[in-house]
């Protein structure tokens, strides 16, 4: 079994509930188990269009998937909760982002390895940091650095607040 780290975004319609049937729906996939899910966050909007708040939440897997059927699973998940793809970085009814496979490393279309912006993103490594704040993550051209340590540089962004919502079992 490998390691993996998935990153869950929604803001539009209900978000909320997009997230907790994604991670459903995870829990039930053969090839996957669900090792730990982050608290559920909200976030400010970071790029794109003016758009709502996201909810967003972080959760480690077990799975015997190579990384490109984990993105498939992945785009399965956001087809399943309707997702359309339309503009970058514009509101979505379920994102799943992987954000990392047991450290490899890829650069191929749809499926860069560590995920390029996650060491930049608040709203990937607060909750990241709730489950592995000590895992080294190495984004290309980059120091590497702890998950935490990230988190710790992106918080005085004032263009990235991030608030726990729930914490706890809020997706089952
Ligand atoms: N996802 C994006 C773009 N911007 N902002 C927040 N707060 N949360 C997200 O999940 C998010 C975003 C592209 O996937
Ligand atoms: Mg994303
Ligand atoms: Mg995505």
């Amino acid at each position: 079994m490998t390691r993996a780290v998935l990153g869950l975004g929604a803001n539009l319609g209900d978000g909320r509930a997009a997230l907790r049937g994604a991670l459903a729906e995870l829990a039930q996939a053969p090839d996957v188990v669900v090792a730990a899910v982050s608290g559920l966050w909200r976030s400010t909007p970071v790029g794109g269009p003016p758009q709502a708040d996201y909810w967003n939440a972080v959760v480690v897997v077990e799975t015997t998937l190579e990384p490109e059927a984990l993105l498939a699973l992945a785009h399965r998940l956001e087809a399943a909760a309707g997702r359309t793809r339309a503009e970058r970085w514009g509101p979505r009814t379920l994102d799943v982002d992987v954000l990392d496979v047991a450290g490899e490393r890829r650069d191929e279309p749809g499926l860069s390895l560590p995920h390029p912006r996650a060491h930049a993103r608040r709203f990937v490594l607060e909750p990241w940091s709730q489950l592995e704040p000590d895992r080294p993550l190495e984004p290309v051209g980059g120091p590497s650095r702890t998950v935490a340590a990230w988190a710790e540089r992106c918080a005085a962004d004032p263009e990235q607040e991030v608030e726990l919502a729930e914490d706890g079992t809020w997706w089952r």
